[in-house]
């Protein structure tokens, strides 16, 4: 009688926890998922679209924080939400087309002026971002916020 009861506990507690699905890393409030595939950035957009999710637009320097450094264990470089295909040097998030809120760009970054607008965390910068051409195959990091409850279930 106690030991189900314990369970019931124990069941109720990990059910409440909301949670990222295999193959995603949790931070904070969201969950990422580091690419094994390369692809353009348009592609990669389709791609986290077709997984609920989007290219990670960090927000908060924590953020910005954890995907360079978890970059750091990947190969390759990572394509981010972020560029300034609507107007040169303003870059922005895709989803929300809002200016970023935070700048981890290399100190030689951008360069690339209108044939680069697109933003990739940067192996050879230790993670710090560059703009490159969009047409370039990259990895590239999808973002979502944690599974609910429910949909663990089924
Ligand atoms: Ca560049």
């Amino acid at each position: 009688m106690s030991l189900s009861i314990v369970l019931l506990f124990f069941l109720n507690a990990c059910i409440c926890v909301k949670a990222c699905e295999v193959g995603w890393v949790q931070f904070k409030t969201n969950c990422y998922m580091f690419s094994q595939t390369t692809s353009t950035w348009g592609e990669a957009e389709s791609i986290c679209n077709a997984f609920h999710s989007k290219l990670a637009e960090p927000m908060t320097n924590e953020e910005a924080e954890f995907l360079i450094s978890h970059s750091q264990n990947q190969a390759g470089e990572f394509w981010l939400g972020i560029s300034d295909i609507i107007e040169e040097d303003r870059w922005i998030y895709s989803s929300n087309q809002q200016p970023i809120l935070v700048n981890k760009f290399h100190p030689s970054q951008p360069n690339g002026y209108t044939g680069s607008g697109c933003v990739a965390v940067w192996k050879s910068f230790h993670g710090l971002w560059a703009d490159e051409p969009c047409s370039r195959h990259y990895g590239f990091i999808c973002q979502k916020p944690p599974e609910s409850p429910g949909n663990i279930i089924g």
